[in-house]
């Protein structure tokens, strides 16, 4: 059995685009996971925190075998590998992995909910979702794509 996964990759700490672009490749070449898609890097404003630099995000789409809490610490151990060291909630970061998504699975423990439980209220999420999944519904909270209208007064700007 597996299950399609969405991991958000966040940076705005260090060299971003370059931190972003290589958890990329290291989501490429992760074992047990099969690669599907990645959207393109996009610059965006801080949500949270606002007195903080702008960040690198992305989105990728894998195939795995992996259960959720599995495929978690292997997230967590491509941070800790980027040098993330964890503070306050929403602090700047060197590379922030999230799992958005895990097949439709609904799930609420202290170390993992899913759907992710601030996605859809984040344009740096949802756009670039958008990008590699357009018809895609999220579990318990419908279809994307009527989400992207209420973040579209967020800043975000996709990169060439
Ligand atoms: N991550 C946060 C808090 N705020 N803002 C942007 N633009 N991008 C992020 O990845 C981000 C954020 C907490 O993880
Ligand atoms: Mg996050
Ligand atoms: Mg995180």
């Amino acid at each position: 059995m597996t299950a399609i996964a969405y991991i958000a990759l966040g940076a705005n700490l260090g060299d971003p685009l370059r931190t972003v672009r290589a958890a990329i490749t290291a989501l490429q070449e992760m074992p047990d996971a099969r690669f599907i898609a990645g959207s393109s890097l996009y610059r965006t404003a801080p949500v949270g925190l606002k007195h903080q630099p702008d960040f690198i995000n992305a989105v990728v789409e894998l195939e795995t075998a992996l259960a959720p809490a599995e495929l978690l610490t292997r997230l967590f151990a491509i941070e800790a590998a980027f040098g993330r060291v964890r503070s306050i909630r929403n602090a700047p970061r060197t590379l922030d992995l999230d799992l958005l998504l895990y097949g439709d699975q609904i799930l609420d423990l202290p170390e993992l909910t899913l759907p992710h439980p601030r996605m859809t209220e984040r344009a740096f999420v949802l756009a670039p979702l958008a990008e590699i999944a357009p018809d895609l519904a999220i579990p318990g909270r419908g279809p994307l794509a009527a989400l992207l209208p209420q973040v579209a007064d967020q800043r975000i700007e996709k990169l060439p």
